[in-house]
């Protein structure tokens, strides 16, 4: 296959200033004919090349006139052309229908919608698909109005009319030049809620949250979340939204979480539709995320685009910074860094570690859509974050404005960004750039020796190889650090940020009264693993005293994988500490329940194995199961207090009533741990009185996991109540997809024969097979059953829909860090992956990169 190198990239040969679009809409046969405005940009005698994916030209005109000598070149179209501007028109007809990869129009639940990032609009029509040519577009449509009474696209509305024989049509501007990825159209029976935004200039913007009409009284959450994220926006950077209208539309079936065309995002309705009965706390907190992400993107994104695809991340890190500090601001900073730094964990880390590890801007690929990863995401938000705490507040925003101003309209790279950072920022990021270029996570060595009243702070960095870069130079590493003293407990010094530049670095502390006790990497300001002399009895210390809430749940975290790691090891455990650590945190008034439940969960299966250098999915499962059982045991009754404090009365979606829910469902989890006989009947007393999804689904995640009489009745309860609900029915999948029971791989095997499993709709898919590929011990199953069904799947699901079964490929891919025989099993379903007839370059890609 093809593969697409950041060094060739050349401007483009022609731009396209505008385009009109005319769509005759039939999910059978849609025709499309665009006109292109073509204009040759520089001096050469280059012809027109318009990229295309499956389509036959039906038509070519120049000028008005049939096209001569035109050619196909692959899947492209190719144009001799005299002049240096031409208008171009072309006709094709494609099938919506048949479209199962979900990528340019396809069709959903009975309506027909767009999926254009990252090369799906040259499935649409022919034209330069690449993000650095930007156009105008006017869109027409016409579509049978009773099966689609709706007709949205990008911009604004111009007009309407009644096009006989039952169909009607619709016109849509946009004023704003955009990349053919930012192209949409919608149409469908749907509804809208709507609203209205004034923006800080006064501006009157109408908003519309499109759904069928049942779900309707499920959108208020996200609509208020959208007017929330632009007043964000506004107050925060300064950006006001630019058009009259700004759309919404949720479609059941969509690779991603959602698409930020200009002026129509369309959603994954997961990350759209809620109410107290069908959607968790997690599920509210990720819409509330996912609409404020794809707004954000309006200026960082599509008033300043990418150059090229290699600048992903310019457009992805920032937007996911954007959207994360948004969540902070709207409740616990504290709890949204811990939530965000283990979801970095565990997913990015494991992407850094392994064979699909890549830079934060990568050099090649050969589909792009397989680098929509954690790394160019949430690696991408980090690098952004770092950035703003070496400039500060003030100057971080000055940067951005600048960036802002100096690339409206255009598409910018990577670079463009940081040199906007370092002008207004007075600083030089010259090292710093090497966290876009250099993969892998850095790891940082921090020991702290006293040496009587002084004490002697070593710190040292690597960058580990990573595939393609064997030998790394060390990288700038923001370290927020403080010490306390050992006995006291107070602060013996400011907090200091340390730039960490060279490999190694000696710090001094004079006049200290006591032992101090070392606290880095504050806030988790550098993603890096850090490793320190620090003892249990430090890190209980600072679990109970650090004023930084991350450091102290970090402290927390560090002492249970020390004891686990050490448990793995040795095969027996010394859970004394942790369970003194756990109930100095539970009997703590003053902290938020929502921070109490994280600090005193356990990490999980996969963490662990992260930290050791072959994994041992049953030695790490049963060190984990019995210090879980311990914890359970020793503090059962603060466990039960913990419970019954936390019981929030009527459901309410607040950060207090959030947390308390939270504790609760963490408590039920270590009070069943303990093997208290009641534990079942609170778990299924629990799943029945709950008015609210959150209670309800946590109390059936405890009954699955064990075996009393009431985990059946409780699947099948839920199964009944929500049979007709596509989205709670993922979470029955889910749930059992990550059981940790014997038979998990057995149940999960039986469930993909149910009637309610599809491989065709890619959130069905994910809760079943991606769940279950990240269900350590299951997955591994030493028999190899596991691979196996995930490698079957994989091969139906990407005949189907390539990138969604791309995406699930690296769980196989982790099998150098596995036994000799695992991996070897692991191997050979990778091998068996590559070696399937009419492989998409999509899975090749992944499953071969995966096999080195
Ligand atoms: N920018 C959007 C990316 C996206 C996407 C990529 C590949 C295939 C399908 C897709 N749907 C949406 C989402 C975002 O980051 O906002
Ligand atoms: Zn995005």
């Amino acid at each position: 296959p093809h593969v697409t190198r950041r060094e060739d990239y050349r401007a483009p040969d022609w731009t396209v200033p505008e385009i009109a679009l005319d769509f005759d809409l039939d999910p059978v046969a849609t025709r499309v004919r665009a006109t292109l405005l073509v204009e040759r940009s520089g001096a050469h005698d280059r012809p027109l090349v318009l990229n295309g994916d499956g389509l036959a030209a039906e038509s070519v005109k120049v000028d008005g006139a049939e096209a001569e000598g035109w050619r196909m070149d692959g899947p492209d179209l190719v144009i001799p052309l005299a002049g240096d501007a031409h208008e171009i028109e072309t006709v094709v007809t494609i099938a919506p229908e048949r479209n199962t990869q979900l990528q340019g129009l396809y069709a959903s639940s009975g309506m027909l919608c767009t999926q254009c990032e990252a090369e799906g609009f040259r499935r649409i029509t022919f034209f330069p698909d690449r993000p650095d040519v930007l156009s105008k577009y006017k869109v027409r449509m016409a579509a049978d109005k009773a099966r689609f009474p709706v007709l949205l696209a990008n911009g604004d509305p111009i007009a309407q009319g009644d096009a006989g024989d039952g169909r009607h049509w619709a016109e849509w501007h946009d004023p704003f030049p955009k990349p053919s990825y930012l192209f949409a159209l919608v149409a469908g029976d749907l509804v809208a809620n709507r609203g209205v935004f004034t923006t800080m200039r006064g501006r009157k913007v109408d908003l519309g949250i499109w759904v069928r009409a049942g779900d309707l009284p499920k959108t208020d959450h996200a609509l208020h979340a959208l007017k929330l994220s632009m007043a964000w926006d506004e107050t925060v950077y300064g950006r006001e939204y630019d058009l009259d209208v700004f759309n919404i539309v949720a479609v059941d079936d969509f690779n991603f979480g959602a698409m930020e065309n200009k002026g129509l995002n369309v959603f994954n309705s997961r990350y759209i539709l809620a109410d107290p009965d069908t959607a968790t706390d997690y599920d509210y907190d990720a819409i509330a995320a996912v609409v404020a992400h794809e707004y954000f993107h309006n200026w960082s994104g599509n008033r300043v685009t990418c150059r090229d695809w290699f600048q992903l991340s310019l457009k992805e890190g920032f937007t996911v910074f954007r959207d994360q500090s948004f969540s902070g601001d709207q409740g616990s900073k504290a709890v949204k860094r811990i939530e965000d730094v283990r979801g970095l964990r565990a997913s990015q880390f494991p992407e850094d570690a392994g064979p699909l590890a890549h830079s934060v801007r990568p050099d090649e690929y050969i589909e792009i859509s397989n680098f929509y990863t954690a790394t160019i995401y949430n690696k991408g938000a980090e690098v952004i974050r770092m950035m703003s705490t070496i400039l500060g507040r003030e100057k971080f925003r000055a940067a951005t404005d600048l960036y802002f101003d100096r690339f409206d309209g255009t598409a910018a790279t990577c670079e463009d960004f940081v040199r906007c950072m370092e002008e207004a920022g007075g600083v030089d990021l010259t090292q710093f750039r090497r966290w876009y270029s250099q993969a892998g996570t850095p790891r940082v060595s921090a020991n702290l020796a006293q040496e009587g009243g002084r004490a002697r702070l070593r710190l040292a960095q690597t960058v580990p190889p990573t595939p393609g870069q064997p030998a790394k130079e060390p990288m700038v590493l923001p370290l927020r650090l403080k010490l306390f003293g050992g006995i006291t407990g107070r602060p013996m010094c400011d907090e200091q940020l340390v730039l960490l530049k060279d490999a190694a670095h000696e710090m001094l502390f004079e006049n200290l009264s006591e032992p101090p006790v070392l606290s880095i990497n504050r806030g988790f300001s550098a993603p890096v693993i850090v490793e320190t002399n620090r003892t249990a009895k430090d890190l209980a210390f600072l679990s109970a005293h650090d004023d930084d809430p991350f450091a102290r749940y970090e402290a927390m975290q560090q002492l249970m994988l020390d004891t686990l790691v050490a448990a793995v090891t040795s095969g027996k455990g010394e859970h004394a500490a942790v369970i003194e650590a756990v109930r100095n945190t539970l009997l703590d008034s003053a902290l938020d329940k929502a921070f109490v439940a994280e600090a005193v969960l356990l990490p999980s299966d996969s963490f662990i194995g992260d930290q050791m250098g072959m994994v041992d999915p049953d030695a790490i499962f049963a060190a984990r199961e019995a210090l879980r059982a311990d914890l359970g045991t020793a503090l059962e009754s603060e466990w039960r207090a913990a419970y019954d404090g936390a019981q929030a009365n009527r459901f309410e979606y607040s950060p207090a009533a959030k947390g308390a829910r939270r504790l609760k469902t963490v408590a039920l989890g270590y009070i069943a741990a303990s093997g208290a006989d009641d534990a079942a009947a609170l778990a299924f007393g629990q799943f029945e009185a709950a008015d609210n999804m959150t209670d309800r689904q946590g109390a059936l995640t405890t009954l699955v996991n064990g075996n009393s009489d009431k985990r059946e009745a409780a699947l099948a309860a839920f199964y009944q109540r929500y049979q007709g609900n596509a989205l709670v029915l993922d979470k029955w999948f889910q749930t059992q997809a990550l059981s940790s029971r014997d038979d998990a791989a057995q149940a999960v095997e039986a469930l993909a024969a149910h009637k309610d499993f599809t491989l065709a709709n890619p959130n069905r898919a994910r809760a079943l097979i991606g769940a279950f590929s990240v269900n350590q011990r299951a997955f591994h199953d030493p028999s190899g059953r596991g691979y196996r069904f995930v490698a079957d799947q994989l091969i139906a699901l990407d005949r189907l829909n390539p990138q969604t079964a791309a995406k699930l490929v690296p769980p196989l891919g982790r099998w150098k860090r596995f036994d000799p025989a695992r991996a070897a099993r692991m191997r050979a379903e990778l091998e068996r992956i590559i070696a399937t007839p009419g492989l998409s370059k999509d899975m090749f890609e992944q499953a071969s990169k995966s096999l080195d």
